[in-house]
């Protein structure tokens, strides 16, 4: 059990810019935005890292892409490009322990990543 920062954001104990929602998904940006556009895609369920996922958990992940996806779509970046990014543990860079996609776009970005 997991219970982070981004769980009080699903909850609505804390305040964030949420920009996306659906039933299994919620996308908000970013507190230290890395680029003009930088959102988290998280699943509403707590999962506390990529290690932690099970095959069970396959139709939540893709539904994190999937949202990811249709958000590019509709703010209109998706033919320019992004990059959407999951950090695993101390060697990934996770800080917050509750998986989440980083959406990054409105700039080129550079490879390889830091
Ligand atoms: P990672 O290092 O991959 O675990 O990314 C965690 C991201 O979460 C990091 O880019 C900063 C962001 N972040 C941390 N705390 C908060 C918060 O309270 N609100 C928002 N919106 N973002 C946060």
């Amino acid at each position: 059990m997991t219970d982070t920062l981004f769980a009080k954001i699903v909850r609505r104990e804390i305040p964030a810019d949420i920009v996306y929602e659906d039933a299994h998904v919620l996308g908000f940006r970013d507190l230290h935005p890395q680029a003009p556009v930088h959102v988290l895609f998280i699943p509403k369920r707590a999962v506390a890292t990529l290690n932690d996922l099970t095959d069970a958990d396959a139709e939540l992940v893709g539904k994190m892409v999937l949202a990811a996806r249709r958000y590019a779509a509709q703010e209109g970046f998706a033919d320019n490009g992004y990059r959407l990014v999951m950090n695993c543990n101390a060697d990934g860079g996770q800080s917050v322990f509750h998986i989440h996609a980083h959406l990054l776009a409105g700039r080129r970005m550079q490879w390889p990543p830091g």
